[in-house]
């Protein structure tokens, strides 16, 4: 035993190199590209972006975050409800996000928020008719009844521009590893059907400065961090999701101006969402006909 006594050192907390390529500095030029994209399938003039998971994950903090991106400050006025952790976000609506850069002209990516998906009863049907369009504006989401068809907000035969054509999970960091065993299986459920009706799935990893204090000094090195990509690992496991399909952010929630670190990541998400989107439209008709 030649090295009893000598005590190893413990291990690193993050690698050496950054494991995936981030450029820290498209901020400017990721958010005009946005501005000015264009969905590639003529029928079809706004890409919707349906948002699920755990009350609390940071789905309306993401929508929030994007605008306040694209607003160029701290908005005052939050477009997606901000309540910490409760689950109140219960009307469909879409959010779409207006250009400063030309007024009265709004983006063509657009967001949908859903109530929390937690271990009982659910709101899963209402989402998996959410994806395929048959939801209508101003819907409440109603955990006891899910939306029928004789509802007046039932889209009987939707288009393209109707139905969902990104669907995102969204995961805080710091509760991958003790997420709701009933939650997770719903997400699995949703992400299947979204599969089945051929509709790209993306996983936001929220909250990464509070599951690493690394992180949390230096949101560059969310690359780096062991333990982040550790729940990357857990998380793309437990949802059965491919490593590049998960994407880690760390929205805005009580900074009082615009950090470029944060709208980096933020934006590296955002663009790979609308790609995936938008690489699903192409493949549809260019017609204007009903989807379901
Ligand atoms: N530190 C930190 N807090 C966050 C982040 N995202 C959301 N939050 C906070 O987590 C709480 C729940 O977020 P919210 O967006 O309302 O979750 P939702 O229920 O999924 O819509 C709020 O207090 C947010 O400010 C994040 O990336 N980092
Ligand atoms: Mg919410």
């Amino acid at each position: 035993m030649g090295n009893k006594g000598t005590k190893q050192p413990p291990p690193k907390p993050d690698f050496d190199k950054p494991w995936r390529n981030m450029t820290w500095t498209d901020r400017k030029d990721t958010v005009e590209e946005l501005r000015k994209f264009k969905p590639g399938n003529t029928k079809l003039e706004t890409l919707k972006i349906l948002l699920v998971g755990s009350p609390g994950a940071g789905k309306s903090s993401f929508i929030n975050s994007i605008n306040n991106i694209f607003q160029g400050h701290i908005t005052t006025e939050a477009i997606a409800d901000d309540i910490g952790g409760l689950n109140f976000t219960k009307i469909y609506k879409t959010f779409y996000i207006e250009d400063r850069s030309s007024p009265g002209s709004k983006s063509s990516f657009a967001f949908i928020d859903t109530m929390g998906l937690n271990g009982s009863g659910g709101i899963t049907l209402d989402v998996i008719k959410a994806l395929r369009g048959h939801v209508k504006e101003g819907y409440k989401f109603n955990v006891a009844t899910p939306l029928s068809e004789g509802d007046p907000h039932y889209n009987k035969s939707p288009r393209l521009g109707d139905q969902v054509h990104c669907l995102v999970t969204v995961v805080a960091a710091d509760q991958v590893s003790i997420m709701d065993s009933k939650v997770v299986e719903k997400l699995r459920e949703l992400r299947l059907t979204a599969s089945d009706i051929g509709i790209p799935q993306v996983v936001l990893l929220t909250k990464v400065d509070i599951a690493c204090e690394l992180v949390k000094e230096d949101l560059k090195k969310v690359y780096t961090s062991k333990y982040v990509k550790e729940q990357m690992q857990k998380c793309s496991s437990k949802l059965g999701m491919p490593m590049n399909c998960i994407l880690p952010v760390m929205n805005y929630h009580n900074e009082i101006d615009l950090q470029n670190d944060l709208d980096e990541l933020l934006l590296k998400a955002l663009k790979q969402i609308v790609n995936f989107a938008d690489d699903y439209v192409r493949k549809l008709p260019c017609k204007n006909e009903n989807v379901f």
